[in-house]
């Protein structure tokens, strides 16, 4: 498919086409009868009771009844979108894999992203691990990458997973609570597994409250491997990066998001997709050579280990655009089933035995949530490369194949549908060499838990370890379990010293003496304050009321969109307002239809009505505080500085005087309005830096 084929897809293009090719149809039954009513049951007499004979009624009620399908049993809650992926250079010399050989090859995609633990109808801004699962359509078949916004995992063996899924999930006694890790069932198996130590460092960092799907890297987790057409075979782990960069919500404000925007991420990456803002993941690699596979001072075969990008740094080959949004949630993202097992040729396993158990795991669970053997068959599953076999019948089965012939060999079809050779892209599984005898055990070099899970801490800034902190004073603060409490402070001694004293001092546990692992190794890549920053698609709310300053605000907005910033109007009522020179402007929200949570930064209107009006309202103050509070960018020109001394800002040095671009941490203000290029520069880049967390409270900072 070319890049022109896959943009003449749109989703508006698509939508026309239809009402014009279906202008006259009229309403049918499943089975294509004109119905001339469904407003009314068939009844015997106006006031009578319905009757049985009613068809209509009985196809539309029993279709109706029949709607829901299970959910998923983790990751249910979701959303899909599609894109396409391209190389950016031939990689044969690592991967025979088609799809990545060709520069100008546009493979189609479809992405899932999901949270784990809560129901479908949960809210996206919870504490919780991400999923990032990609399906290709490749000319060879489709390949399926089921990763996470988090490269490890929680256990090393997949037969632990419905334990630590029964431990996550809500408490079976009452279902309480949902989609939260915070709860007594998930610390004890915690604490009774020293292997999670590594991953609940991520889920207690800024990583598991992202601010976008846009803006969180993917990762394969598990350790694969490339095939050349040599057959020489090297271990890869697979990464997206966000063009974006990674970025994260604050704890408070996901708290707060999941009450008054529970459908905060989906919203989001939908509304960037209609707005052409199109979210874009580099893929890179990180190989490690068959000859290096013990040299690392870790198991690479172990999921709880990342391979730090200093030490095998991660290859950039390819980019993903995410480009159209569905058409249907239930038929698309609901339906859509992936597999670690879907492989093509070029891209092979390792022996990593949470990935062996998966290989298994995911098609047995479609069987049940999608009602049978034939799911393929479902459009959003089909691959676009031709299917032949003998597979046949089964609930739901959709293609109708001809002929008699069903097995093979056979004679009576002249042998077909065939073997592929090799030479042909017939997928052939790397000949590993693999020797042992059966046993229930793990191997020695699976038995550190706690170094990788020092370095991520040790590479965290002093903000992202004070939001740690307070995660863990959070989550094991919910436990109503004392002893548990306690264990998780012992636990995570571990890791660091400073880090358990200060858990222990939140949660009123005992401080446990220094014992810590004593690794001190950082890697900076693990920390977010290096990541890409740019205020590209960011959302501005841009307070103002009637009497507001048009000249001010227009070149405020004009500068906005030409940085391709997104901004909307609140004010008090929905409607319009009006400047000092009568000019219109419509109100996108009202204080009542949106709060400061929704957005990455705020901009008070110059304007001395409109300034005072602000300042006049409590709805409005509180608004910029909270902003003020989740350390996000605060913007005012003229009088709309003014404002700023009716709400907490004023704590720090503002003064009211001319400050021209002046600006602490992150509150740019200028009275100069005739000249807003210095001030709007400013702002930009406090937009950029997406959140300012100098302003947070570091009496017990850690040092980074
Ligand atoms: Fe899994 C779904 C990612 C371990 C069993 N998993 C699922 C999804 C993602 C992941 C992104 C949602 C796919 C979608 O959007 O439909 N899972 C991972 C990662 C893991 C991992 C990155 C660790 C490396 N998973 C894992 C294990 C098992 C499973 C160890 C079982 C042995 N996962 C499943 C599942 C799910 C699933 C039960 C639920 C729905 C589905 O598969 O289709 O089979």
């Amino acid at each position: 498919m070319d890049e022109q084929t896959i943009n003449q897809n749109s989703k508006s293009d698509r939508l026309c086409k239809f009402i014009t090719e279906n202008q006259d149809e009229k309403l049918t039954t499943d089975l294509g009868v004109k119905l001339t009513n469904t407003d009314d049951s068939l009844k015997a007499g106006e006031r009578g009771p319905t009757l049985l004979e009613d068809f209509h009624f009985r196809e539309k009620l029993t279709h109706f009844d029949h709607e829901r399908i299970p959910e998923r049993v983790v990751h249910a809650r979701g959303f899909g979108v599609h894109g396409f992926f391209q190389v950016y250079e031939c990689m044969k010399e690592y991967t025979k894999a088609k799809f990545l050989q060709v520069p100008s090859a546009i493979t189609p995609v479809f992405v899932r992203f999901s949270t784990v633990v809560g129901s479908r109808g949960s809210a996206d801004t919870v504490r919780d691990i991400r999923g990032f699962a990609t399906k290709f359509y490749t000319e060879d078949g489709n390949y399926d990458l089921v990763g996470n916004n988090i490269p490890v995992f929680f256990i090393q063996d997949a037969i632990k997973f419905p334990d630590l899924v029964h431990a996550i999930k809500p408490e079976p006694d009452r279902e309480v609570p949902q989609a939260s890790s915070a709860h007594d069932t998930f610390w004890d198996f915690v604490v009774n597994t020293p292997e999670t130590a590594h991953t609940v460092m991520w889920l207690m960092s800024d990583r598991a409250i992202p601010r976008s799907f846009r803006m969180m890297e993917g990762f394969g987790v598990n350790t694969f491997r490339f095939v050349n057409e040599q057959g020489v075979s090297r271990f890869v782990k697979f990464h997206w990066k966000p063009l974006l960069g990674v970025h994260s919500l604050v704890w408070d404000e996901a708290q707060k998001l999941a009450g008054k925007n529970p459908d905060f991420h989906r919203r989001d990456i939908w509304e960037a997709i209609n707005n052409g803002e199109y979210p874009q993941y580099e893929l890179g690699i990180q190989m490690i050579e068959e000859k290096d596979e013990f040299n690392l001072g870790f198991d690479i075969l172990d999921p709880t280990k990342i391979w730090p990008e200093e030490v095998i740094p991660v290859k950039i080959i390819g980019k993903m655009t995410l480009n159209r949004n569905v058409d249907n949630f239930f038929s698309e993202t609901e339906q859509v089933a992936f597999c670690p097992a879907n492989l093509v040729p070029g891209i092979d396993l390792s022996s990593d035995s949470l990935l062996q158990g998966r290989l298994f795991s995911y098609l047995d669970t479609q069987l049940t949530r999608l009602g049978g053997p034939n799911f393929h068959e479902i459009p959003i599953n089909r691959p676009v490369a031709p299917v032949h076999n003998n597979q046949r019948d089964g609930f739901h089965r959709m293609s109708i194949n001809p002929g008699k012939v069903s097995y093979f060999p056979n004679s009576l079809a002249g042998s077909c549908p065939m073997p592929a050779s090799v030479e042909e892209n017939g997928y052939e599984h790397y000949a590993e060499k693999v020797n042992g005898e059966k046993t229930r055990s793990r191997s020695d070099s699976f038995r550190d838990h706690f170094s990788q899970a020092a370095l991520f801490w040790n590479s965290m800034s002093s903000a992202e370890k004070k939001h740690i902190v307070d995660a863990f004073r959070f989550e094991v603060g919910s436990v109503t379990d004392k002893q548990i409490r306690q264990r998780v402070v012992d636990m995570f001694n571990n890791v660091d010293n400073t880090l358990a004293q200060q858990i222990a001092a939140g949660i009123g546990a005992e401080s446990p003496p220094a014992g810590a692992s004593g690794n001190t190794a950082r890697s900076p890549a693990l920390s977010q304050e290096n990541t890409i920053k740019t205020a590209e698609s960011r959302k501005i709310a841009i307070l103002a009321e009637n009497g507001f300053n048009h000249a001010e605000l227009t070149k405020i907005m004009d500068f906005l969109k030409g940085a391709k910033v997104c901004f909307e109007i609140v004010s008090k009522d929905l409607g319009t307002i009006r400047s000092t020179d009568n000019k219109e402007l419509t109100v996108g929200k009202s204080y009542l239809t949106t709060a400061s949570v929704n957005y990455d930064a705020v901009y008070i209107a110059g304007g001395k009505d409109c300034a005072g009006a602000i300042a006049g309202q409590g709805d409005a103050i509180h608004f910029i505080n909270e902003a003020y509070k989740h350390a996000k960018p605060i913007g005012a020109a003229g009088e709309g500085i003014d404002v700023l001394a009716s709400t907490q800002i004023k704590g720090i040095s503002i003064v009211m005087s001319d400050l021209g671009a002046a600006s602490d941490a992150g509150v740019v203000m200028t009275r100069n309005t005739a000249d807003l290029t210095e001030f709007c520069n400013e702002f930009l880049g406090a937009v950029s830096q997406h959140r300012h967390w100098q302003r947070e409270n570091y009496k017990d900072s850690i040092p980074a």
